[in-house]
C-alpha cells in the first residue's frame, strides 16, 4: 500500500492530473428512432474517445456526452450532417473543475474538524476526511455506531461500512450504498451527511426512532475507495474500479455491471477499454464481492438501496430483462411516494420506474442481484441534477440533495419497517 501511494504520487508528479481542457459535454436529443440509433453508433467510436455522462434513453430523453477538444471539431460535424441537433450543456469541463478545487482547497485551510459537528457536509472531502470523519462518528456515538470492515480493495483500502444500531442480534437490516461509481461525488457527499443525520435523529425523529429500534442500518460511503482516490489524485472523471485487466491496458471493470444478474446480457460491455466493462466473470471485483458476501452472511437484510448520480430518478429492478419483478405494482407505488416525499422540500422532480423501462437496458447492476436474493425493497437513486452541471455538482448543493433525498429514504425504510416479510 506505502509503495503504491509513493507510486502514485511520483506518477501524478511527473505526469500530472489529467486536463479537461477545451472538452466540452454536449446535450444530444434523438428527433426519431433512426437518430436515436446513429447516436448510439457513437458508443461504438473509440477514436472520438467519448465519455457518456448520460447514456441513451429514448427519443425524449437527452444523452450527454464529454467530448475531448480534439474530436470536438468531428464529432459536430459528424452530427450536423446526419441532422441531429445538439447543445453545448459545459463549454469548458476544466473551468468548472478549477472551480470545483479551489472551492475544497479553500475549505481545507480551514482547521481540521476535530468532531462531526463542525465537519463541513457542504463541501467535497478526500477519502482520509471521509474514513476520519467515520471514526470519529464511531466514537462520539459507541453504543449507535461501529465500523465493521467487509474486505479490502483491490489496492488493499479498507471497506468500511458503518453500522447504526441500538441493540438485538442479527435485526432485520436497512444497507445503503454511496459512491460505487467514483466521480458520482454528490452521492458519497450525501452519505456522509445521512451517517450525521442518523446519529442526530435518534430519540427525536419518532419514525427514524421506530426504525432504529426494530432495525439495523448499514451504510458504506465510500463503496469504490479506489476510483474515489483516483478521482481526487489523477482524474477526475473515473467511474470504474482500478483493477488491471489482463490483456489490455485500459484499467477497471464498472462495478455496476459486475454482479451476478444477468451478468454477460445486453446493456454491459466485454470490451475492458468500455465504461461499462462488466469484468471477466460475476464478482470478479474485491468491491463488489465483499457486498456480496456481507450480504449472503447477514441473511436478513431487508432492504437495499445504491445511490447513483445524476438524472434524478429512483429506479427498483429489473434492469437487464423486460420481465417485471413480481412485486412491481408495490415497488412502484413505494416509490412514487417516495418521489413526492422528496419533491415536497424543494420541487426537485423525479422520475421513477423500473430500471430497463425508464432509464436503459444495464446488465449485472447491483439491485438486480439484491432483489434476486430475495431483497424485495431494492432502490438505486440517480441523485442531482439533470445534466446542468453533472458529475461536477457545485458543493452548495450537497445538503439540499442529501436533505430531500433523506426524505425519499425515510419513507422507503419506514415502508420496509411496517411490512415485515
Ligand atoms: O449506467 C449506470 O450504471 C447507471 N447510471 S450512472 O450514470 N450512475 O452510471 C444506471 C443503471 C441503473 N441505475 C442505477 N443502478 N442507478
Ligand atoms: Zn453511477
Amino acid at each position: 500500500m506505502r509503495g503504491l501511494l509513493a507510486l502514485t504520487a511520483l506518477f501524478v508528479a511527473v505526469l500530472g492530473k489529467e486536463t479537461f481542457e477545451g472538452h466540452q459535454v454536449l446535450r444530444i436529443v434523438a428527433k426519431d428512432e433512426i437518430q436515436l440509433s446513429l447516436i448510439k453508433d457513437l458508443e461504438d467510436m473509440s477514436e472520438f474517445e467519448l465519455d457518456f455522462w448520460r447514456g441513451v434513453t429514448d427519443v425524449e430523453t437527452p444523452v450527454d456526452i464529454r467530448v475531448p477538444f480534439h474530436s470536438l471539431q468531428s464529432v459536430k460535424i459528424h452530427l450536423e450532417t446526419q441532422d441531429i441537433e445538439y447543445s453545448v450543456m459545459i463549454e469548458d469541463v476544466q473551468m468548472m473543475l478549477d472551480e470545483e478545487q479551489e472551492e475544497m482547497e479553500s475549505a481545507a485551510r480551514v482547521a481540521e474538524p476535530r468532531n462531526t459537528d463542525s465537519f463541513d457536509y457542504s463541501r467535497y472531502h478526500t477519502i482520509n476526511e471521509i474514513y476520519s470523519f467515520q471514526d470519529m462518528l464511531v466514537a462520539e456515538n459507541p453504543n449507535m455506531v461501529s465500523k465493521i470492515v467487509i474486505g479490502q480493495s483491490y489496492e488493499g483500502r479498507p471497506l468500511n461500512v458503518l453500522k447504526f444500531s441500538t441493540g438485538g442480534t442479527n435485526r432485520p437490516a436497512i444497507w445503503m450504498d454511496t459512491g460505487i461509481h467514483s466521480r458520482e461525488w454528490v452521492t458519497q457527499a450525501s452519505g456522509t451527511w445521512f451517517a450525521k443525520k442518523i446519529v442526530t435523529d435518534y430519540g427525536r425523529d419518532p419514525a427514524l426512532t421506530a426504525i432504529l429500534d426494530n432495525m439495523d442500518i448499514f451504510l458504506e460511503i465510500v463503496t469504490n475507495p479506489d476510483g474515489f482516490s483516483y478521482t481526487h489524485t489523477n482524474n477526475r472523471m473515473w467511474r470504474k474500479t482500478r483493477k488491471p485487466n489482463r490483456n489490455s491496458n485500459c484499467v477497471g471493470v464498472d462495478p455496476n455491471r459486475n454482479w451476478d444478474a444477468g451478468f454477460g446480457g445486453a446493456g454491459a460491455s466485454g470490451n475492458p477499454c468500455s465504461e461499462t466493462y462488466r469484468g471477466p466473470s460475476a464478482h470478479s471485483e474485491p468491491e463488489v464481492r465483499s457486498i456480496v458476501d456481507f450480504v449472503r452472511s447477514h441473511g436478513n437484510i431487508k432492504s437495499f438501496t445504491s445511490i447513483h448520480a445524476y438524472s434524478q430518478m429512483l429506479l427498483y429492478p429489473y434492469g437487464y430483462t423486460r420481465t417485471p419483478v413480481k412485486d412491481q405494482t408495490e415497488l412502484h407505488n413505494l416509490a412514487k411516494k417516495a418521489v413526492s416525499d422528496l419533491s415536497s422540500l424543494y420541487g426537485t422532480r423525479y422520475r421513477y420506474g423500473s430500471i430497463i423501462n425508464t432509464i436503459y437496458q444495464a446488465s449485472g447492476g447491483t439491485i438486480d442481484w439484491t432483489y434476486n436474493q430475495g431483497i424485495k425493497y431494492s432502490f438505486t437513486f440517480e441523485l442531482r441534477d439533470t445534466g446542468r452541471y453533472g458529475f461536477i455538482l457545485p458543493a452548495n448543493q450537497i445538503v439540499p440533495t442529501a436533505t430531500e433525498t433523506w426524505l425519499a429514504m425515510m419513507a422507503i425504510m419506514d415502508h420496509t419497517f411496517k411490512n415485515p416479510y
